[in-house]
């Protein structure tokens, strides 16, 4: 595997892992004030990018790399609100994308078919999951104050989940 490359790859584990972590801060933030769709929703999303995480490091290992697990800082675990709630998550997806832009980028740099194609799957995953965050922000910013819209959107929330 090409070395960049390899760097690359294994940033991106620390990038999943991160929001992995910072995604089951949001679902236990969630879960303690009585928002149980909006802990389940970050409950299952957590363990999405946990899964992103594994398909890097079984990728790089078995590509004769090696995997580096990183250690990851405390997350965010204070919000204001719901909205700010999806505000994070929504820049955290929005982060991880360009992240995985540049590794695209970067293979095709130096012609790396090989991780360019295995990367496409990501690219469709990030799509998926930045439309999700930015149609719950519009819902939120529509829902304002409004405490039983947020018992509704508490309520559906699940009805979007993401797939993957
Ligand atoms: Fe949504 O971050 Fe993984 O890919």
């Amino acid at each position: 595997m090409i070395q960049e490359i390899e760097k690359l790859l294994n940033d991106q584990i620390r990038y999943e892992a991160k929001a992995s972590v910072q995604y089951l801060s949001m679902a236990s933030w969630a879960d303690t004030r009585g928002y149980n769709g909006v802990a389940n929703f970050f409950y299952t999303q957590s363990e999405e990018e946990r899964v992103h995480m594994i398909k890097l490091v079984k990728f790089i290992n078995e590509r004769s790399g090696v995997a580096i697990i990183p250690e990851i800082d405390k997350p965010r675990d204070d919000f204001d609100s719901l909205t700010e709630l999806f505000e994070t998550f929504l820049k955290s997806e929005e982060f991880v994308t360009s992240k995985i832009n540049n590794i695209i980028y970067e293979c095709l740099q130096r012609q790396d078919y090989n991780v360019h194609n295995f990367m496409q799957w990501y690219v469709s995953e990030q799509l998926e999951e930045e439309a999700i965050a930015r149609t719950l922000l519009d819902k939120l910013r529509i829902i304002g104050e409004d405490k039983s819209g947020h018992y509704l959107f508490d309520r559906d929330i699940n009805t979007f989940q993401a797939g993957g």
